[in-house]
């Protein structure tokens, strides 16, 4: 028997049992879901990772195979495993054997470094670690090495590669291990989580100093990529790419490698979603549908080869994750032609997005609508009532795969929840005359770095322990490839300065955060302006740098 973890707010029974009742909750596990997926479509090639295709069958096998292994050390039954692999085929092997057995992925990225990985690892308390040897550049043995002394429930750290480093075990090797296979598949059976259980933890974007961890539930997950699927008119013919890394929601869940794999459709992965890489493939591999993010999509419209491959196949390019405006949305589809649609989704659940077969100007101006009838979504005001009709406010969700408080966090639960449940996104949109949302702007303070989330407390922390600085304020920055970049204004302490390669150097070298997450200039003040109440005037500083890069533009 699987125990339930302790600082997850569940939904309240009543509501529970509706969701069970109008059939959005199966009361199936993921696991199970992908076995019967396996029953019916042995013969399909369910993945494809570079030279190296599988099918349902074989997948199913590898699962097991892994899932056995796993159980057999101890990963199982709530256990939390931090996912740190590139878009290759053991991800998802061990992703779905993690899931057979109830042992929790937590949903990190390869761009993690030190900083997230140490914090988050310990937060959660996982007891096994997945990681490349290598990747980009980047030694994650070396990384694992220096911050397993600091993680007293780390047991396991398990590598994709050639290399090793003591105290580290190659999943391959793992696989090897001569066990009875027979002895194995029985235990799974025992192994088998409840569908209530916490299935997942993603990862929030976060807008407080600390990231936040989001459980999601078998029933709940499987709702989510099921929904997304008939929404957005994903079927079991189709050939999903996958090319934004893969433990994120959208690609992993909407409907995703999830999803497909439910389906019986085929899951394509790609290292990068380099127009280089990704064009050749969706030639080669006859791709349907693509997730993608506004910044990808327009390195690609932009692609010199662009129209020497075929894209034919292609039935739908779904953009979300950061805001795509209406320009580069009719540029898409001129390019791309009417597959092109929006998603606004977050990690915490709700998902909209536009139809198939909606009109031009629904795709272009709007991100979409609620893909589940019991959706329930309000706009409010500051004061938490509804505002009128078309005016934009922000919004609040809740529903049958929105979760009801973050991971072991119940004083920011408070906040972030409204006592009757709805989700507080920080998100400030509008209705469209349609009924469709359109994402105006944000209340929460993150920066959007065309899709990936940073949190602008988060990174204020770690610059304000920079010897030289007295105060900093990190806001976005248009861009016009990324929508959004990180800007650090910084008024320093007495008699210093500051370079922008220092900060980088410190953040990258003696903080060791993502990179992805370093300001990417620097602005030197001797005072901030502030608001009435005296707290920094962001709004300001977001003001004034988009005037200085407008006039730099105009004088460059
Ligand atoms: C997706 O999930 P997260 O958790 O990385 O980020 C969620 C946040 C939203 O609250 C919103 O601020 C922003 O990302 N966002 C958009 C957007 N899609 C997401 N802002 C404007 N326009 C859009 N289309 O980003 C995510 C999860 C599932 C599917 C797609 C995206």
């Amino acid at each position: 028997m699987s125990r339930p973890l302790t600082g997850v707010v569940p939904w309240p029974p009543d509501v529970a049992r509706r969701y069970r009742e109008r059939g959005y909750w199966a009361g199936v596990t993921i696991g199970e879901a992908f076995d019967d997926a396996v029953g019916l479509h042995a013969d399909r090639i369910a993945v494809v990772d570079g030279e190296r295709r599988v099918t349902y069958g074989e997948l199913g096998q590898l699962v097991d195979r892994v899932a056995i292994r796993f159980a057999g050390r101890g990963i199982s039954d709530g256990e939390r495993v931090v996912f740190q692999l590139p878009n290759v085929l053991e991800l998802v092997v061990a992703y779905l054997a993690c899931l057979k057995v109830g042992a929790v992925p937590l949903a990190c990225l390869p761009a993690h470094r030190h900083a997230e990985i140490g914090y988050l690892a310990k937060f959660v308390e996982a007891s096994a670690w997945l990681i490349p040897d290598e990747h980009r550049g980047f030694d994650y043995l070396a990384m694992a090495t220096e911050l397993r002394p600091e993680l007293p429930h780390l047991a396991e750290v398990l590598v994709v590669g050639e290399r090793t480093v003591p105290g580290t075990t190659r999943l391959a090797d793992l696989l090897a291990d001569p066990i009875e296979e027979s002895v194995g598949t029985a235990a799974l059976d025992t192994l088998r989580p409840s569908p209530s259980d916490v299935a997942v933890f993603q990862l929030s974007g976060g807008t407080t100093g600390l990231p936040k961890v989001i459980p999601r539930t078998h029933d709940d997950y499987l709702y989510n990529s099921r929904v997304f699927a008939d929404a957005s008119g994903f079927g079991r013919d189709d050939v999903l790419l996958v090319a934004l890394p893969a433990t994120h929601n959208f690609p992993l869940a909407c409907p995703g490698i999830q999803g497909a794999l439910l389906l019986g459709a085929r899951v394509v992965l790609a290292p990068s979603p380099d127009p280089g890489v990704v064009l050749p493939l969706i030639e080669r591999e006859r791709v349907t549908w693509i997730p993608a993010v506004p910044a990808t999509v327009i390195a690609w419209l932009n692609h010199p080869r662009r129209d020497a491959h075929d894209r034919r196949s292609i039935r739908a390019i779904y953009v979300g994750g950061s805001r795509l405006n209406p320009e580069p949305a009719r540029a898409a589809r001129a390019a791309f032609g009417p597959v092109v649609g929006q998603v606004f989704g977050m990690a915490e659940g709700l998902l909209c997005c536009t139809r198939p077969g909606d009109p031009e100007d629904v795709v272009v101006e709007t991100q979409g609508r609620p893909v589940s009838p019991d959706d329930e979504v309000r706009i409010v005001d500051a004061e938490g009532h509804d505002v009128e009709p078309g005016d934009v406010g922000e919004l609040i969700c809740r529903g049958p795969y929105t979760v009801r408080g973050y991971y072991k966090a119940t004083e920011h639960n408070r906040a972030a929840f409204t006592e009757d449940g709805f989700y507080r996104t920080g998100d400030m949109v509008r209705r469209h005359p349609t009924g469709n949302l359109v994402v105006e702007g944000r209340k929460k303070d993150l920066i959007n770095r065309g899709g990936e989330k940073i949190s602008a407390e988060e990174v204020e922390n770690l610059v304000l322990a920079h010897p030289a600085v007295l105060n900093v304020a990190v806001v976005a920055m248009p861009d016009p490839a990324l929508g959004e970049r990180a800007c650090a204004f910084v008024v320093p302490r007495p008699g210093h300065t500051l370079t922008l390669a220092e900060l980088t150097r410190f953040l990258v070298e003696d903080r060791r955060i993502a990179k992805f997450k370093l300001p990417e200039r620097l602005e030197l003040r001797e005072r901030f302006p502030t608001t009435p109440v005296g707290k920094v005037a962001k709004k300001e500083l977001r003001e004034e740098i988009q005037r200085l890069l407008e006039a730099e533009g105009a004088s460059g």
